[in-house]
């Protein structure tokens, strides 16, 4: 569900985040579950546009989306720029642009689906668009990995928008908002052999409860080779002439198109699944709902019997997930995660990034952030994992407060985010007693804290506290000294890797 509201946390997050002093020791440690990258961005170039679709190959990092221009990270709109109309390409490790740049043009001039095959020599690519570099292409093309060339073998004609593709070693499934492709009946999926042959394979999808847009697409498409199994999501009520207990998923047979799962009851009404991935034991889908009582959430079910595994109820429509290492990110702008372990009430606040355990969708303390941006404005479009960096791209033009556009990455590590040191008072309430008091800071990729106490300049103890920037508990010590002396306390709080500035001093003076 789209709601605007937001602005309180973003202007709490800007005012608790500080600056790293010193780093210690490697890697952002978890209050409990699976670590997570830091949710520090690399430096990364930019585009003038909305990026809807990324692909990773051998080091590569391929963009697609809706723009003219890349520009280097740290450059203002229209200054630095290199043109590049709808497709780019990166380095994956250094994020620097390479040569690679065929135009795609004609149609909407846009791509919205891009897949790598399995042995990398090929990115498939899927849109609005007539023109793949020099030559014309029908809403799909491959690009030759080895040399930038737009494949010769695949060109098959699908009569609109390609939103959706997954590949296999010898099959490749597309889908879309098409009815055709090389002219025979292919309702919003089609299968076809790399040469661009269409399979026999068919599914009809059709019917919308998306209020808002209600013409028929597959959006996303999963699959699992190993199984024959296709999974498809995205905005339809019937599949191969069902009536009832399908909506917006479906599990298919990946050679006859024949329905295998129904998936009844997991997406209600008004609600579209945007995003589908695997990982050979489970897929995940990303949803987005209009209206109320919508489903926005994630969701994993278990691709051998499609069973449900969990599904998360946040608000703030999901649009790209992506599992790494027992944790599942994703790119959404929930809103309202309280009935989800880990998960925040709905705080006027809209978080762009999240990261959850794969075991039991438990939000985990990763929170990493984008704006709305342009477009539509709902932040992040898609993910892909390249040599261990997350890239993300979408309509988002800051992340984590300071202006950067369409594209950003987080790494493994190094942590350089410190959380900023809270403000210290004390008392004496009793004989030789002082009791400081503080409120717990936050830190984007680190939940419990380690805060520093000092006593006249010398380290005292140390208070260990879990918190979240919207949960930052009340804290406090109690110090004994001798009765009637004055003391200077001050308060340094550290992730384990980054320390905040030491804050204070505050004099107090013991009771006699
Ligand atoms: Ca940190």
């Amino acid at each position: 569900m789209r709601q605007r509201s937001r602005h309180i946390n973003l202007l709490l997050a800007a005012a608790v985040l500080g600056t790293a002093s010193t780093v210690m020791a490697a890697g952002p440690a978890q209050a409990a579950g699976e670590p997570t990258l830091t949710a520090d961005p690399l430096s990364t170039w930019q585009t003038d546009g909305i990026v809807w679709a990324m692909a990773y190959a051998k080091g590569i990092v391929y963009v697609g989306g809706t723009f003219t221009h890349i520009r280097p990270p740290g450059a203002a709109p229209g200054t630095g720029e290199l043109a590049r109309t709808n497709f780019a390409a990166f380095d994956a490790k250094t994020g620097q642009p390479l040569s690679c740049a065929p135009a795609f043009t004609g149609g909407t001039g846009t791509i919205r689906a891009m897949k790598a095959s399995p042995d990398g020599s090929l990115i498939y690519l899927g849109g609005s668009f007539s023109k793949a570099g020099s030559v014309g292409r029908s809403n799909t093309a491959t690009l030759n990995t080895a040399d930038c060339t737009i494949g010769s073998a695949w060109k098959p004609t699908v009569s609109s928008t390609v939103r959706a593709i997954d590949v296999t070693a010898d099959t490749v499934y597309v889908g879309g908002g098409f009815d055709t492709v090389q002219g025979q009946t292919r309702e919003r999926i089609a299968a076809l052999r790399p040469t661009g042959d269409l399979l026999p394979f068919k599914a009809t999808i059709r019917g919308s409860s998306v209020s808002n847009d209600p013409t028929p697409a597959v959006n996303a498409i999963t699959v699992a080779p190993q199984l024959n199994k296709v999974i498809i999501g995205g905005r339809f009520t019937s599949v191969n002439g069902s009536l009832f207990g399908v909506h917006a998923l479906a599990g298919l047979n990946a050679t006859t198109g024949k329905t295998v799962h129904s998936f009844t009851g997991w997406i209600p009404n008004r609600s579209a699944v945007k995003a589908l991935v695997n990982d050979g034991t489970n897929f995940y889908l990303g949803a987005e709902g209009s209206g109320g009582g919508v489903f926005d959430g994630r969701a994993a079910g278990r691709l051998s019997d499609g069973s449900q595994v969990w599904k998360d109820t946040c608000l703030g429509a999901t649009q790209a997930v992506l599992p790494y290492k027992g944790v599942l990110y994703s790119g959404s702008h929930a809103h309202n995660c309280s009935s989800t372990p880990g998960g925040f009430p709905d705080i006027e606040n809209r978080q762009h990034f999240l990261a959850q355990s794969i075991s039991d969708k438990t939000i985990l303390p990763w929170f990493p952030d984008t704006n709305d941006g342009i477009g539509e404005q709902i932040g992040p479009r898609a993910l892909t994992m390249a040599d261990g960096i997350l890239w993300a791209g979408g309509e988002f033009t800051t992340v984590n407060e300071k202006a950067q556009q369409g594209l950003t990455r987080f790494a493994a590590a190094p942590d350089t985010g410190a959380p900023q040191v809270p403000i210290l008072s004390g008392t004496s309430s009793s004989r030789g007693k002082i009791t400081l008091n503080w409120k717990a800071s936050w830190d984007r990729d680190n939940g419990v804290l380690t805060y520093k106490i000092y006593r006249d300049g010398v380290y005292l103890t140390s208070r260990n506290q879990d918190s979240r920037y919207w949960n930052r508990p009340n804290m406090s010590f109690t110090d004994t000294v001798d009765p009637g002396t004055q003391h200077r306390y001050s308060i340094e709080v550290t992730d384990g890797t980054n320390v905040s500035g030491r804050n204070g001093p505050v004099y107090v003076t013991a009771k006699s």
